[in-house]
């Protein structure tokens, strides 16, 4: 986030929601935007579905899944040419304006209408309440990113917050909604397959030289594969071992038939996880980790703050805390550099390494006071809540880049890429036909958390989200025969799955929306392989399906094949239990 979480609620005039399901993914990030509404601050939400916070919105742009350009381009059109733009932060704090601004000029508010929908009035609405803030704030998520053109998406979110003026101060800023509770600070330890610790690039040689002399060995020049380009590595004979840790791809990754597969051709597989997921299955070795709960270090939340946790109970059995495998690990293999003693000394080397961005904190004032900003150079640093004050920007030349962004449903025309060199372009990848004739899009519940390997062991949560349901509109329900809580089965090219309909104004006709909750159902068998060039984040939010109406023994036929390919070693032991009773009886 370029901003703080309190910020939204107590300075904001106006919030931009946009491919986020706040209420339910975020939901104290919500009750900061409810205050915000108390105050009298407005509201815009952009959302395919009816969602908790398209409900209290002063306008609900019910965007089709996949259309959030020409929506970003609209409302920057509308601005521009009202006038609503801020010139002097313009002229003075960012680049590119005229190129941004010609490639805007096609989504003229009929025109995004015809495409999407979207009434043009209230995409005027929008753009002048979102202009009109003194301190406008921009929330977004995955129904923003995971296209195979996200990153166009935010850059276009970034171009309307620039233009506009709104970044730098209080209650300003775009801000990522971050997913789990540490993705923050993982990234800023270098999980990432690009760059090292304090996102320094790992192809420039004094970045190597940094931490090959804290590290004491040569360090690979070449960017690594993202999670989405490893299963085709291995299938490519690339790979030959895999070592996952706190992820459970065969039930998150898209096409998830297709990454099992994969995961079979490997000489072998480590799997380090807090239970025994569907992927730990099938690992040639499992170390069991400790959770939060049991271990002390730093967690690092979506507004940049580095924050102590502190081991409350001792991991059970022989759980062990993911560092101290890696420790472990590393010293079986002659490697001693890793032998901390406790996550402190680790941090203290993050410190050290990277003063520019954590210097300043260290564990004496996290203990002192609740959380850390990064950047933090120094101690006497207050750390900073907010990036980019005065309107200076982490680029070569201190300006934010505006650049171009365009989009065309089924392909971008050769002449507009050729007329917009420095653009960025998107196309949704598989779009509804015949056979297909549904938009599918996926994402979460507020019972749940992702592949359900916690949350469906809790078991207040189990019997309140108790089964996977599928959201269907009235309108096609009807056409179709289906009543909420009939049986149907989504099909899409990679697969089929089947759930309980849930039949609801939440979603718009012809659109379908499920979760990645349960394994008896898991959507990720449907979803699409096709990614984004810059980021490798699958197109999770949009594909083309087909829906049938199933009876009930159709449904518990799937049922039995789905457990006997995610739960096969519990089928084979209740087998096995059940000819051990058979044997005791005889
Ligand atoms: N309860 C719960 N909370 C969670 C999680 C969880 O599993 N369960 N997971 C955490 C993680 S890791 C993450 S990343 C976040 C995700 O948080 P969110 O991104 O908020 O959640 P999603 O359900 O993936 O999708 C958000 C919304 O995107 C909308 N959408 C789909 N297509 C489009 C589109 O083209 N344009 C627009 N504007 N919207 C679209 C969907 O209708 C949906 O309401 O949640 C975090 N919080
Ligand atoms: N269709 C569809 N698919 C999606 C998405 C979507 O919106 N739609 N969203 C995507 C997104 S944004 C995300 S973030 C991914 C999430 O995908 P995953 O990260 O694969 O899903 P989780 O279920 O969160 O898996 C985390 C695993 O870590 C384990 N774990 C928890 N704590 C610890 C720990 O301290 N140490 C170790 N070693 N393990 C631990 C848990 O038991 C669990 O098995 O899913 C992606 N997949
Ligand atoms: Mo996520």
């Amino acid at each position: 986030m370029t901003n703080s979480i309190p910020e939204i609620g107590a300075e904001s005039d106006c919030i931009f929601i946009i491919g986020s399901n706040t209420a339910e993914c975020h939901p104290l990030i919500a009750r900061q935007v409810i205050r915000a509404r108390e105050r009298g601050a407005r509201l815009i939400v952009a959302d395919p579905r009816r969602t908790e916070m398209a409900n209290k919105a002063d306008v609900w742009l019910q965007v089709p899944p996949g259309y959030n350009i020409p929506l970003l381009n609209g409302m920057i059109n509308i601005i521009i040419e009202e006038k609503l733009h801020d010139g002097d932060f313009i002229a003075s704090c960012t680049e590119g304006f005229e190129e941004m601004k010609q490639a805007a000029a096609e989504w003229t508010p009929k025109r995004v209408e015809e495409v999407t929908g979207i009434p043009a009035e209230d995409l005027r609405k929008a753009a002048r309440l979102y202009a009109g803030g003194k301190a406008a704030v921009i929330l977004y998520c995955m129904g923003v990113t995971q296209f195979s053109f996200g990153t166009g998406t935010v850059v276009s979110l970034s171009n309307l917050a620039a233009i506009t003026g709104n970044l730098g101060r209080p209650g300003t800023g775009v801000d990522p909604l971050r997913g789990q509770n540490n993705v923050q600070g993982a990234c800023d330890m270098g999980c990432l397959p690009n760059v090292f610790p304090g996102y320094l690039s790992v192809t420039a040689a004094e970045n190597r030289a940094r931490f090959s002399k804290e590290w004491g060995v040569e360090l690979p020049s070449t960017v690594g594969l993202k999670v989405s380009e490893v299963p085709e590595a291995i299938l490519e004979g690339k790979i030959r071992a895999l070592y996952i840790f706190g992820e459970n791809p065969v039930m998150s990754d898209p096409d998830c038939d297709h990454f099992r597969k994969s995961l079979e051709q490997l000489d072998f597989l480590i799997v380090q996880d807090i239970f025994l997921s569907e992927t730990a299955r099938l690992a040639d070795v499992v170390f069991p980790a400790a959770c939060w709960g049991e271990k002390d270090g730093t967690f690092t939340s979506t507004e940049r703050r580095v924050q102590l946790v502190r081991k409350a109970v001792a991991p059970p059995g022989e759980a062990r805390e993911d560092w101290w495998v890696f420790k472990e690990l590393a010293g079986k293999m002659g490697y001693r550099g890793l032998d901390y003693l406790h996550p402190r000394e680790i941090w203290e080397e993050v410190r050290r390494v990277v003063p520019e961005k954590f210097g300043g904190i260290c564990y004496r004032r996290l203990n002192e006071q609740r959380g850390i900003h990064w950047p933090c150079p120094s101690e006497d640093h207050p750390g900073t809540p907010i990036l980019y004050s005065g309107g200076k920007f982490s680029t070569p030349s201190g300006k934010a880049q505006l650049r171009p962004v365009i989009f065309d449903p089924v392909q971008v025309p050769e002449e507009k890429t050729k007329a917009f060199p420095g653009a960025l372009t998107g196309s949704i990848k598989e779009l509804p036909d015949e056979d297909y004739p549904f938009t599918l899009t996926t994402g979460r519940r507020v019972y749940h958390y992702h592949t359900g390997t916690m949350t469906r062991r809790a078991e207040v949560l189990n019997t309140i989200g108790t089964e996977q349901l599928i959201e269907v509109n009235p309108v096609d329900a009807a056409r179709m025969g289906i009543k909420d809580g009939d049986f149907v089965r989504i099909a899409t090219r990679r697969g089929s799955i089947t759930a309980k309909a849930w039949v609801t104004g939440r979603v718009p006709e012809k659109t379908l929306f499920t979760s990645f909750h349960f394994w008896e159902a898991n959507v990720n068998e449907l979803t699409n392989t096709a990614r984004d060039p810059v980021a490798g984040i699958p197109e999770y939010k949009v594909c083309a399906a087909r829906l049938e109406r199933v009876t009930p023994a159709e449904a518990a036929s799937s049922y039995k094949e789905k457990m006997e390919k995610y739960r096969l070693d519990l089928v084979q032991k209740t087998k096995e239990e059940l000819e051990r009773k058979g044997g005791e009886q005889r």
